[in-house]
């Protein structure tokens, strides 16, 4: 034997020992999983994973906790959908409009107007078209776990309101890193510049973008409301959020924690929605008392110009099928 396979071997043995039968057993099975988000500490997307969280923890005796990153400390959502999906992070909870280019079936409830409401959204996504949705991750080492509420998406820009189509002619608006968001945007006639989230604020600053469009929440605590004031409701997508694990993480649970794990998610989407309604409200009157203005808008022509939409992105007998089974849902 070597003087370095002694040296080696007898590491090993001290690191052993010092460890420690039972806190070897202890140490194996305890795991704090990595959660991104690009939201800020309190945001109720943020808050929702830690009850998650929470729930985890408790079901395990322990065992299993789950580290929030939020504000984007891992990266912006494109970068953290790719370290997610090869498992250097745990969870993510991300908006649909990302994975639009990844997972086809991601782009339905991200569709122009294709929900009549939030009831309506939340009924579908709690149902069969959700379930089918969740699956789809799959293939791409992702397992989804649950959606999340997050409002209707309205326009808003520094220019001036947009009452009608011809307001919406050549401003430059920015949007979510995704196909269909840019074609939906150009569809309207303006446009569409895809960009990052944490980069509009700045464009919107120096002109790069005129405009770009999102929730009441986002629009108030990424401080848009700021530098683009006119917020016209033109409530266009009730794209949700998705939270969804790492396939790799997920196969190092046993069955049963996985388990848990499922229905911990689900379960998770009940708070999330008494969290967003406030939110919601909170925001709104923030933004609405520091001065910016606000306006409804007539939507029919949005949602004709908005119509070749669907063909392009939805035109496969699957998704038209998903399509048709949202406009059934009750
Ligand atoms: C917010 C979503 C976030 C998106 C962001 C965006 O919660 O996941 O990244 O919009 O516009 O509403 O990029």
């Amino acid at each position: 034997m070597t003087f370095r396979a002694i040296a080696l071997g007898t590491v090993a043995a001290l690191a052993l020992l010092a460890a420690g039968p039972a806190s070897t057993s202890a140490l194996a099975q305890e795991v704090t999983l990595r959660s991104a988000d690009i939201h800020p500490d309190g945001y109720p997307t943020v808050e929702a994973v830690k009850y998650f969280g929470e729930l985890l923890k408790e079901r395990t005796d322990g065992r299993i906790a789950v580290q929030v990153f939020h504000s984007a400390q891992l990266g912006q959502e494109k970068e953290t959908i790719e370290q997610t999906r090869f498992g250097v992070i745990d969870l993510n909870r991300v908006n649909m409009g990302p994975f639009n280019n990844l997972v086809p079936a991601t782009v339905v409830p991200a569709l122009p107007f294709i929900f009549r409401d939030t009831a309506h959204m939340r009924t579908v996504m709690d149902g069969p078209v959700g379930e089918e949705i969740l699956k789809s991750f799959e293939p791409l080492g992702l397992v989804g776990l649950a959606f999340y509420d997050s409002g209707a998406r309205s326009f808003y820009n520094s220019k001036h309101p947009i009452r009608t189509l011809d307001d919406m002619k050549g401003l430059k608006v920015r949007v979510i890193q995704s196909d269909l968001f840019l074609d939906m945007v150009n569809a309207l006639g303006a446009n569409a510049t895809p960009m990052p989230p944490g980069e509009v604020y700045s464009a919107l600053q120096t002109g790069v973008v005129d405009g770009a469009e999102n929730n009441w929440p986002s629009y108030e605590s990424f401080r848009h409301f700021e530098v683009a004031k006119y917020y016209s409701i033109t409530q266009h997508s009730l794209s949700p959020e998705v939270f969804v694990m790492s396939k790799t993480s997920y196969d190092r649970l046993t069955p049963e924690d996985q388990q848990i794990v499922r229905a911990a998610a689900k379960e998770s989407v009940a708070r999330m929605r008494e969290l967003w309604e406030a939110r919601s409200g909170e925001a709104e009157a923030k933004v609405r008392a520091a001065g910016i203005e606000a306006n409804e808008v007539d939507k029919a022509p949005f949602v004709a110009a908005m119509q070749p939409i669907y063909e392009k992105y939805a035109g496969t007998p699957e998704l038209k099928a998903m399509v048709e089974a949202i406009r059934t849902t009750e």
